[in-house]
């Protein structure tokens, strides 16, 4: 299969005219997801004919776009990060649609999986903290992904990098003591985070950022 230089770099000026920073969109080949993940996780399952995987992150510059809105029995619950990437994505789609091919935004939840993703299609690298931490703006970026048949030219994955070898700084942040022995433990961080919200109102709430505040890289924004 010919992937196509053209369509990439229209996509790429498309996301800049939209104000999406083209440091955080990246574009991952199917075939790395193959052996690594179940067939729920799979980008096949989401669109037959699938060539591309789309990622898209957002620099979360303000804390209060993270707080997670319970909502009610007829909207259900939102981020406010998470409907600025998703209204992204459609803008994404359109564009592949208007140029002749499919699309489909993947969910938060039973799709992907976003950070992974990210390092797959090397935006960047998954940190001591177990986080996508991109060069410019590290850890503080959310993702939302878009499984195309448009055939663009795919990042080369990120499986390490030199930046965590000196430093423990996320781990000694961390309140709930969740890296035991260096290890994340996603059932200590749930416990906590959940115990410990950030009540910015009656519904609305914001889950424990402190192993990516502590970190150094991306500082400077
Ligand atoms: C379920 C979930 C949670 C659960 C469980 C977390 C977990 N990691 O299992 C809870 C509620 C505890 C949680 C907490 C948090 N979450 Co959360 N969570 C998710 C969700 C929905 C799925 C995560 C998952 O299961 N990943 C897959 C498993 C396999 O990964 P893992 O075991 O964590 O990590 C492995 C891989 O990274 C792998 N690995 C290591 N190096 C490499 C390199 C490559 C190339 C690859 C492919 C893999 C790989 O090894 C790791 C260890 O096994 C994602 C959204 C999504 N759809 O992906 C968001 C997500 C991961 N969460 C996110 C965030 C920000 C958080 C919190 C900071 C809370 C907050 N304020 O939002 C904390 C951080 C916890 C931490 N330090 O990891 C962001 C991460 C953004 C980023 N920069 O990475 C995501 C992507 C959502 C988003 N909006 O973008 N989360
Ligand atoms: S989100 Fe909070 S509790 Fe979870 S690992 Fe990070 S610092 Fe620890
Ligand atoms: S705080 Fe240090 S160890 Fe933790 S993810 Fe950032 S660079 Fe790596």
């Amino acid at each position: 299969m010919i992937r196509d230089a053209i369509l990439t770099d229209e996509l790429l000026k498309f996301c800049g005219e939209i104000k999406v920073d083209e440091k955080l969109v990246g574009f991952a080949d199917p075939k790395y997801f193959k052996d690594r993940y179940p067939e729920q996780f799979q980008p096949e399952t989401y669109l037959t004919g699938v060539q591309t995987v789309v990622i898209i992150g957002f620099h979360l510059f303000d804390l209060g776009l993270d707080a997670w809105c319970l909502g009610n029995e007829e909207n259900g619950s939102f981020q406010f990060v998470d409907q600025i990437l998703v209204f992204i994505c459609s803008r994404i789609r359109k564009f592949l649609t208007n140029k002749g091919y499919n699309s489909k935004t993947i969910s938060y939840k039973a799709g992907l999986y976003l950070k992974e993703t990210a390092a797959l299609a090397g935006i960047g690298f998954i940190g001591r903290n177990n986080l996508l931490i991109n060069e410019e703006y590290g850890p503080q970026v959310r993702f939302r992904a878009l499984v195309t048949n448009a055939p663009l030219i795919c990042g080369t994955p990120v499986n390490e990098s030199d930046y965590c070898n000196s430093c423990n700084l996320c781990i000694d942040a961390c309140p709930a003591n969740a890296f035991p022995n260096g290890i994340y433990n996603k059932d200590l961080c749930n416990n906590y985070g959940y115990s410990n919200l950030k009540m910015v109102s009656k519904q609305t709430s914001i889950f424990c950022n402190a192993c990516i505040q502590a970190c150094i890289v991306g500082k400077k924004r």
